[in-house]
C-alpha cells in the first residue's frame, strides 16, 4: 500500500490555479454527497479533503499530474450511483467531479454514432439518439440519474444486455486521462481492429483505476419501431427461471429477460402503492422482443406465449411498457424503504446454471435465516440478491453476512460464475475480491495497475489491494 500526502492549502491553491476558485471546494458540508455513492451503510463513507469539478480534459490531466507529482489520491466520479463504493474517496484526498463536463458534442446520423462527454446523463444519452431517430443499446436501471462517465467506468449492464450486450459493446473509443496525466485517445470508429492490445477494453470496467475517462465515442444503432414488453407469471420460482433457458434457445433474441420474485413484486407493489399483475402468488419474467413489422412482432409474442405455458405460465400477458419497467426499476428503491442497510450481491452465473444458483440462494437463506429480495437479468445469469439487515443487531448482521457470502461465492464459483455482473468490484468488494480470484489472474491485473500507475495514485483501495 502507498503512502499518500495530505492535500495542503499549498496544493488546493494550486488545484484553484488549475481549474479556478469556483471549480474547487473544501467546505465538509458541500463535499458531504461526495464521501458515498449509493451504499447507505455509513461505515463505507469517507470523506474527500478536496473535491475539484474540472470543466475540460487538460484541467483533468493537470490536476492529475498534480496529484501524482504530489502522491495524493484521486478518485474520479460521475453521478455517484455506483452500488459499490467505486468513487468513495478510501484514502481521502482529491475527487474529481466529472459532472461539469456535460455536453454530447456530436450525434452523426449519417454514420451511426455520438461523441459525449463523460458527464451527460445516460438517459440522455438515449434522448438525443432518438431525437435522432436512432438508438443507444445501453440501459441500465439509473439511467435517470447515472452518467455516461460512469457506465464507461463501470462497463454497466442493465436491462437489454441480453441483446445489445454491456456498455463495453456500445463504445467505439475513449479519450483517457492516464494516471500520470497523459491525454490518449483509444480505439476507434471500426467495425474490426486486430492492433496490439485492445486498451480501450482494458480501461472500459476498470473503475477508474487506470485512467480517467473524459469522452467517449458511442456506437449508435437503428431505432427498433416495433417492440413489444411480456409479462408471463409463473406459480413457482423454479418454473419462473426454468424458461429462461429455453427462450434463450427460441430464435427470437429477446431485449430483456428479467425475473422478479413474488414477495419483491409485493414489495414493489407497497412501495409504489400500485397494484400490479397476479401479485397475490406469481412470479415474473418480463420479456422484451423487436420485430422489423408488426407481424414479425405477432409472430414472435405468439412463439414465447406458447413456449412460457407450455412451461407451466399461469399467464402471458402483454405488459404495459410504463408500468412493467416502472416496476422493476423501482427494485433498488423498494429494498432501501424496507431497510435502510443491505448487502446488494450482484452474482452472475452461465445462463445454464441460474436454477441451480436460484436453488442454492433459497437454501442459503433459509440456512442463515436471512431476508432476500432478488430481481434478475436473468437472460444474461445476472442476478441481484438483496440481502436485508433489516432490525438484526450490527454484531449479528456483520457474522451472519460474512459467513452467508463464503458459502454463496464459493457456490458461485463452482458454477462458473464471478463475483459481479455489472456493479464491481469498488471497495465494498474488495475482500471478496481478494478471496475468489485466481492469483494468477489478480497478479497480472496488480501488475498492469503498477506499470500504468506507478504512484498508485488514481482511486487507490479499489477492486483489489495492490502490495
Ligand atoms: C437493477 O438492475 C440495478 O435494478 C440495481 O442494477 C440492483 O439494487 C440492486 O441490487
Ligand atoms: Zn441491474
Amino acid at each position: 500500500m502507498a503512502n499518500y500526502n495530505p492535500v495542503t492549502p499549498r496544493i488546493v491553491a494550486e488545484l484553484q490555479q488549475l481549474v479556478g476558485a469556483k471549480n474547487v471546494t473544501v467546505d465538509p458540508d458541500k463535499m458531504q454527497p461526495y464521501s458515498h455513492d449509493e451504499v447507505t451503510d455509513s461505515r463505507y463513507h469517507s470523506l474527500p479533503e478536496v473535491v475539484v469539478f474540472p470543466e475540460t480534459t487538460a484541467q483533468v490531466a493537470q490536476v492529475v499530474r498534480l496529484a501524482n507529482k504530489e502522491r495524493v489520491p484521486v478518485v474520479p466520479r460521475g453521478a455517484g450511483t455506483g452500488l459499490a463504493c467505486g468513487a468513495v474517496p478510501v484514502h481521502r484526498g482529491i475527487i474529481l467531479s466529472l459532472e461539469y463536463m456535460n455536453k454530447i458534442l456530436e450525434v452523426n446520423v449519417e454514420s451511426l454514432f455520438m461523441v459525449v462527454e463523460p458527464g451527460v446523463r445516460t438517459e440522455d444519452v438515449q434522448k438525443a439518439a432518438k431525437a435522432a431517430g436512432l438508438f443507444y443499446g445501453g440501459d441500465p436501471c439509473s439511467g435517470d440519474s447515472c452518467f455516461i462517465g460512469g457506465n464507461v467506468a463501470t462497463n454497466a449492464g442493465g436491462n437489454r444486455a441480453v441483446k445489445y450486450g454491456t456498455t463495453r459493446d456500445q463504445v467505439y473509443a475513449i479519450e483517457v486521462v492516464t494516471p500520470t496525466g497523459d491525454i490518449v485517445d483509444l480505439g476507434g470508429r471500426l467495425e474490426k481492429v486486430s492492433t496490439g492490445y485492445s486498451l480501450e477494453q482494458l480501461i472500459i470496467g476498470s473503475e477508474g483505476t487506470l485512467g480517467v475517462i473524459t469522452k467517449v465515442t458511442l456506437r449508435l444503432l437503428p431505432l427498433p419501431l416495433h417492440v413489444v414488453d411480456l409479462l408471463a407469471v409463473f406459480p413457482t420460482i423454479e418454473s419462473a427461471i426454468a424458461i429462461v433457458g429455453k427462450i434463450a434457445k427460441a430464435g427470437v433474441t429477446p431485449t430483456c429477460v428479467e425475473f422478479i420474485d413474488n414477495v419483491t413484486i409485493q414489495s414493489i407493489e407497497r412501495f409504489l402503492n400500485e397494484k400490479l399483475p397476479y401479485s397475490d402468488s406469481c412470479h415474473y419474467i418480463i420479456i422484451q422482443v423487436e420485430g422489423k413489422d408488426e407481424d414479425d412482432l405477432d409472430d414472435k409474442s405468439a412463439l414465447l406465449d406458447e413456449l412460457c405455458t407450455t412451461n407451466g405460465a399461469r399467464s402471458v400477458l402483454v405488459a404495459d411498457p410504463q408500468q412493467i419497467w416502472r416496476a422493476r426499476k423501482a427494485f433498488t428503491e423498494t429494498v432501501r424503504h424496507e431497510s435502510l442497510i443491505m448487502s446488494k450481491e450482484d452474482i452472475v452465473v452461465p445462463v445454464d446454471q441460474i436454477p441451480q444458483m436460484m436453488r442454492d440462494i433459497a437454501a442459503l437463506s433459509g440456512k442463515y435465516g436471512m431476508i432476500t429480495r432478488t430481481a434478475s437479468h436473468a437472460g444474461d445469469g445476472n442476478i441481484h440478491l438483496n440481502i436485508l439487515r433489516c432490525d438484526m443487531p450490527e454484531e449479528e448482521w456483520d457474522h451472519k453476512l460474512d459467513a452467508f457470502q463464503h458459502e454463496l461465492y464459493a457456490i458461485v464459483y463452482r458454477l462458473g460464475g464471478k463475483l459481479s455482473g455489472e456493479h464491481g468490484i469498488g471497495a465494498k468488494r474488495l475482500h471478496l475480491m481478494q478471496e475468489v480470484c485466481n492469483p494468477i489472474e489478480l497478479g497480472m491485473m496488480r501488475a498492469i495497475k503498477k506499470a500504468l500507475d506507478p504512484n498508485l495514485i488514481l482511486n487507490p483501495g479499489k477492486i483489489f489491494d495492490v502490495v
